[in-house]
């Protein structure tokens, strides 16, 4: 069944130039493109993004990483797409990462782990909201 999941490239990996070889493992593990964007999210929104983790003790660090610079967001469609797109980028500690992932061949460690990947069909309909309107996600 067509699914849709929501991805984010982090600003380490868009500072490195990582945007086009990302976007290319992506089409390689047979996703579709459906929406994308590029935006630096202030401090409010990278908060709200990551309200989930308010608690942990890594929470400022993502949070003033995740607002140090542009991001691309982006709607990925797939059968399959929340669970598939997980496996694509790896473990979220790059050094556990398996060979061949986006993180393990992106990422510097694991608060710098190049793409964020929606965890639930439920999350990522959540997520999706938050960065795009109905009439930006296309049919294609
Ligand atoms: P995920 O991105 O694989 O879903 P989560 O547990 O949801 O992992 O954590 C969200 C983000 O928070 C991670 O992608 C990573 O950037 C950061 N993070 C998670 N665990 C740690 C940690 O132990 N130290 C530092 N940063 C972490
Ligand atoms: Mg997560």
């Amino acid at each position: 069944m067509k699914e849709r999941t929501f991805t984010m490239i982090k600003p380490f990996a868009v500072q490195k130039g990582f945007i086009a070889p990302i976007l290319d493992d992506i089409h390689n593990g047979g996703f579709k493109i459906i929406a994308i964007k590029m935006k630096q999210l202030t401090q409010e929104h990278a908060q709200l993004f990551y309200d989930i983790h308010k608690d942990k003790a890594f929470y400022n660090t993502l949070v003033d990483f995740m607002s140090s610079g542009p991001v691309v967001a982006v709607v990925l469609e797939k059968d399959n797409a929340v669970e598939d797109y997980r496996k694509l980028i790896g473990n979220t500690d790059p050094q556990k990462a398996e060979k061949g992932t986006i993180r393990s061949k992106y990422a510097k460690d694991i608060t710098h782990n190049a793409v964020h990947g929606s965890d639930s069909i439920e999350n990522a309909k959540t997520e999706i909201c938050f960065f795009f309107s109905e009439t930006e996600i296309y049919s294609i």
